[in-house]
C-alpha cells in the first residue's frame, strides 16, 4: 500500500465513497492539480507551480501578449510540447470510468486535453484547451502568411496574430461551456472539487452553487484550498492515489 493510502483516513475514504455510490448526478470541477502526477506543473504551487517565477498577469491576458507576443508564444508552445509528451494518470482514468456507470458533468479548468485522453467524453472546457488557436482581433478572412520561428504566425490579410485558445484573465469564459457548467453545479446532487486552488472566478464558485442547492461537495487537494470551507468532505491526499479508491466497486 502506498504512503498516501495509508495517509488517507480510511473512515474518510469509505464515506466518501458511500456518497459516491449513492449519488445520481455527479458534478465535477477539476483544476491543474488533477495533471500534476503526469509531470504537468501546476499555476500556483509554491516551488513547482508555473507561475513560481513569472507573474500571471505578465502571461495570462491578451495584453501581456500584445506587449510579448513572441516570449508568450514560445512559452505556449513549449506548454503544448510537454503536454503532449505527457500521459492522463489514474485520478483521470477513474474519473472516465466513473463516467461509463453514473450520470456524471465533468467541468474543467485545465487546457490540456489530459481527461479526453484519457477516455472521458464531453468535456466542459471552461478556460478553453491549448490545441485549438483563434485569431486575435482578426479580420474574419484571416489566412497564415507568415511564420517566422519564436513569433506567432500573421495573417496575411490584416497581420492579425494567431493566440492559444485558453481564456485569460480579463476574457469572457466560453458561454455554453460555462452555462453547461452552471447547470450541472445547481442540479447535482454531489460536487467533486479536485486539483484547484479555488482562487480563479468564476470557476470557484461553482462549487458554491452545488453546495446552496442541497449537494454534498467533497474536495480532494493534498493541500489547503480556498474551497475546504465548502466542503462536507476534504481528502488531503493527490488525486491519482484518491479518486481510483472513491470509484472502486469492490468492497476493499
Ligand atoms: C493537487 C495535486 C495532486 C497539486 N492532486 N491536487 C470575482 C472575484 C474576484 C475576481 C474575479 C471575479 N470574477 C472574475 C474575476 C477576475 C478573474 C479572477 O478570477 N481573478 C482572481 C485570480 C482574483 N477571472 C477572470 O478574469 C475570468 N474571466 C472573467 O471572469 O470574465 C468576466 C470578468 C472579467 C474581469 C472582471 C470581472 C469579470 C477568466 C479567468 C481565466 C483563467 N485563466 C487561467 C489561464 C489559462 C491559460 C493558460 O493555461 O495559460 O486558467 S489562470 C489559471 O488559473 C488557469 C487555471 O485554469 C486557473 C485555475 O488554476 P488551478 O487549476 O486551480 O491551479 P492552481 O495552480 O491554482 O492550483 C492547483 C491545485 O492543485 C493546488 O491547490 C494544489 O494543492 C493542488 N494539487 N498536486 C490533487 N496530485
Amino acid at each position: 500500500m502506498s504512503e498516501t493510502k495509508e495517509l488517507l483516513d480510511p473512515q474518510q475514504v469509505q464515506t466518501a465513497r458511500a456518497w459516491v455510490a449513492a449519488a445520481r448526478d455527479i458534478f465535477v470541477l477539476t483544476g491543474a492539480g488533477i495533471s500534476a502526477e503526469s509531470g504537468v506543473p501546476t499555476f500556483r504551487d509554491a516551488l513547482t507551480g508555473l507561475w513560481a517565477r513569472y507573474d500571471p498577469e505578465e502571461l495570462a491576458s491578451a495584453a501581456a501578449y500584445r506587449r510579448h507576443p513572441g516570449m508568450v508564444w514560445k512559452w505556449y508552445q513549449h506548454r503544448r510540447e510537454m503536454v503532449a509528451a505527457a500521459q492522463p494518470n489514474p485520478g483521470h482514468a477513474a474519473l472516465a470510468e466513473l463516467a461509463g456507470r453514473k450520470t456524471l458533468t465533468l467541468v474543467t479548468q485545465n487546457v490540456d486535453g489530459l481527461h479526453q485522453r484519457a477516455g472521458s467524453q464531453d468535456v466542459v472546457e471552461l478556460h478553453g484547451s491549448l490545441f485549438a488557436d483563434k485569431w486575435l482581433d482578426g479580420c474574419g478572412r484571416c489566412d497564415i502568411a507568415t511564420a517566422v520561428p519564436g513569433e506567432p504566425p500573421r495573417c496575411g490579410t490584416c497581420g492579425a496574430m494567431l493566440r492559444p485558445g485558453v481564456v485569460w484573465f480579463g476574457e469572457d469564459l466560453p458561454r455554453v461551456a460555462r452555462f453547461r457548467a452552471e447547470q450541472a453545479a445547481q442540479h447535482c446532487d454531489l460536487c467533486l472539487v479536485v486539483g484547484t486552488s479555488g482562487l480563479v472566478y468564476p470557476a470557484a464558485a461553482l462549487p458554491g452553487i452545488a453546495k446552496d442547492e442541497g449537494a454534498r461537495v467533497i474536495v480532494i487537494n493534498p493541500q489547503p484550498s480556498a474551497l475546504d470551507e465548502t466542503a462536507d468532505l476534504v481528502l488531503r491526499a493527490p488525486a491519482g492515489a484518491c479518486l481510483p479508491l472513491l470509484v472502486r466497486q469492490d468492497g476493499a
